[in-house]
């Protein structure tokens, strides 16, 4: 058969109840619209464009649900957030919505899609009035567009597609370099000092029960006590690294120059010609 359900793109839809994210992802998967009631629970539809496989997995939008969210966020390749572009009134409510889902360090880079929806009703809001309400100009950690449409007409819904398979096609690589690049310390920066201070406090016990003499000919490098100031250096440089890495594949991103994934380590190749391997 075809593709695993793995391979497909994991897409969470996230909006107020009522921004109309069922009737959007019913117009997307193209099944019929029945009558809507609230969604109580996850909503998983399937559908494919661009021979990529795409998983929309609807979290239901009223108030209780709201905190279950973060339990979806693991393993999320896209974000999708509805807002109901007709309804200034809960346009502060969605800002704050939104904001609390982008603060969770699990979707640091995941890429936004703002689809600012019921553009088909006369007292819309134009995307640059919604990027002010929303705020969406703080947005730094990420690459975001906002997009408006209607699930009613369907007006707009295939131009923020192909923003988003855009995105999709970039893969985690690109995700992961932006989270890296707008935060100070990522998670892999502190799992890799944790690593390190771990070793440290090893040596300390065990030269604390001195066991830590006589190591100095056969003991070998391996065993060597770490200092605080060996681990800063080491960090430093490693980190150094990662961070170089990243903030070469967003320069490159930012100037539209295509680069890709090869085997060794983290490799970036521009154009078929250039390469440049970090390991
Ligand atoms: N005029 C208009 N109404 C819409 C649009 N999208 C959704 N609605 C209506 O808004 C209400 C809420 O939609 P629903 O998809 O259930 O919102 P959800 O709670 O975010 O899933 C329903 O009555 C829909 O018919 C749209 O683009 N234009
Ligand atoms: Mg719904």
């Amino acid at each position: 058969m075809g593709g695993t359900q793995s391979a497909a793109k994991r897409i969470l839809v996230l909006g107020l109840d009522g921004a109309g994210k069922t009737a959007l992802v019913q117009t997307i998967v193209q099944e019929q619209i029945d009558t809507l009631f609230p969604t109580q629970g996850l909503k998983i539809n399937f559908t494919a464009r661009e021979g990529i496989r795409l998983a929309f997995w609807e979290l239901p939008g009223l108030p209780q649900f709201r905190p279950q969210w973060q339990g979806y966020y693991d393993g999320v390749d896209m974000m999708v957030f509805v807002v109901d572009g007709a309804n200034p009134k809960r346009m502060l409510e969605a800002r704050l919505t939104l904001k609390t889902v982008l603060h969770s360090p699990v979707v640091t880079g995941v890429p936004l899609l703002v689809f600012a929806n019921k553009c088909d009703r006369v007292n819309k809001r134009s995307p640059p009035q919604i990027v002010n309400l929303m705020k969406l100009g703080d947005i730094r950690d990420r690459h975001w567009y906002i997009q408006a449409c209607s699930a009613t007409t369907g007006e707009g819904i295939d131009a923020g597609l192909e923003w988003l398979l855009t995105e999709l096609k970039k893969g985690k690589l690109a995700a992961n370099a932006r989270a890296v690049t707008s935060r100070e310390v990522t998670r892999r920066h502190r799992d890799m000092l944790a690593e390190m201070v771990a070793g440290y406090n090893k040596g300390s016990e065990r030269d604390a029960a001195g066991e830590g003499e006589g190591e100095g000919e056969g003991g070998g490098e391996e065993d060597a006590l770490l200092t605080l100031r060996d681990i800063q250096l080491r960090f430093e440089k490693q980190s150094g690294v990662l961070y170089a890495a990243s903030c070469l594949i967003v320069a490159l991103e930012e100037r539209e120059i295509p680069w890709k994934k090869v085997e060794v380590g983290v490799c970036v190749r521009v154009g078929g010609r250039v390469g440049c391997a970090l390991k």
